[in-house]
């Protein structure tokens, strides 16, 4: 797509003056752009203002972010009103209300519930999958729409993140037993790591992640931000975004899953890729 020539001298403009991508999205938004342009184009001119600075080494990227412009209560995703619970700026973390019926919840469970088995965390030297101590969760993997459910759920997240359908993984889900954990780290794939190109053919890096709670333990289990001290309630049918820009700590994205300390969590996750995922 050709975008405008002044618009791209402005966004390079603003982008030179140390304006953030986010703001840029926010004023491209109140000014009209659709935000599929405001994406592009911003993504556009991060990439020339990229070439022009060869030694910036870990590129910020566009990312998915919730229309929340006016601060409003709740927001319409696709074909549920979903109520605005908490949102942080700085990193990005926005907790829903109101994203899953319970009826919903219970029925993604009863689907995940043939296939879970051990969680598996990406084995960075290789690209493939391996046990991990650090994550006692049990979990599988829908592909994208592989349930009418999954389908509807999936089109709802795109609407309510303003990213498309077609960049989301499938959807994941993790059974949290009594004592079970996912101890701290980053969604993102480690630039460092030698599997990662590999992991990165497939539609680019992880740029934003919406964890759904399907089950609410009776004791612990939050989602936690370490570097912000902030914990996220699980309570069933709620769910906390957050997004990246870059594949580094310094977008203070570190998260983790307390351990569950009485009765039992469920959790679907969602992640999104800068590109299609294939
Ligand atoms: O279940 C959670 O709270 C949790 C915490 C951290 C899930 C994930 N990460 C994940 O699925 O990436
Ligand atoms: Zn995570």
């Amino acid at each position: 797509m050709q975008i405008d020539a002044n618009l791209m001298k402005w966004l390079n403009d603003c982008l030179a003056r140390g304006h953030s991508p986010e703001s840029l999205t926010t004023s491209m938004l109140q000014s009209g752009w659709s935000q599929e342009m405001a994406r592009l184009a911003i993504a556009e001119a991060l990439g020339k203002e990229l070439r022009a600075k060869p030694d910036v080494p870990l590129p910020t990227r566009a990312v998915p972010e919730p229309n929340l412009l006016q601060s409003p209560i709740s927001v319409q995703a696709g074909d549920r009103l979903v109520d605005v619970w908490t949102t942080v700026k700085f990193p990005r973390v926005v907790v829903f209300g109101n994203v899953l019926t319970h009826d919903e919840c219970d029925q993604l469970i009863s689907l995940a519930q043939p296939k879970l088995a051990r969680s598996l965390t990406v084995d960075n030297q290789t690209g493939g999958d391996e046990v991990n101590p650090a994550r006692t969760s049990d979990g599988m993997f829908f592909t994208r729409g592989e349930h009418p459910l999954c389908e509807r759920i999936e089109r709802r997240l795109a609407a309510l993140v303003n990213w498309p359908y077609e960049y989301g993984e499938g959807l994941q889900v993790l059974r949290y037993k009594n004592g079970a954990q996912y101890v701290p780290h980053y969604d993102y794939f480690d630039p460092a790591q030698p599997g990662t190109p590999r992991i990165l053919e497939r539609g680019g890096q992880r740029v934003g992640t919406i964890i759904m709670y399907l089950k609410t333990p009776e004791r612990g289990g939050a989602t936690v931000f370490p570097d912000i001290g902030l914990e996220v309630a699980p309570i069933k049918g709620s769910a906390v975004f957050f997004s990246y820009d870059r594949p580094h700590p310094d977008t203070k994205s570190l998260h983790g899953g307390a351990p569950v300390t009485l009765g039992e969590k469920y959790v679907a996750t969602k992640w999104l890729r800068e590109r299609e995922f294939t």
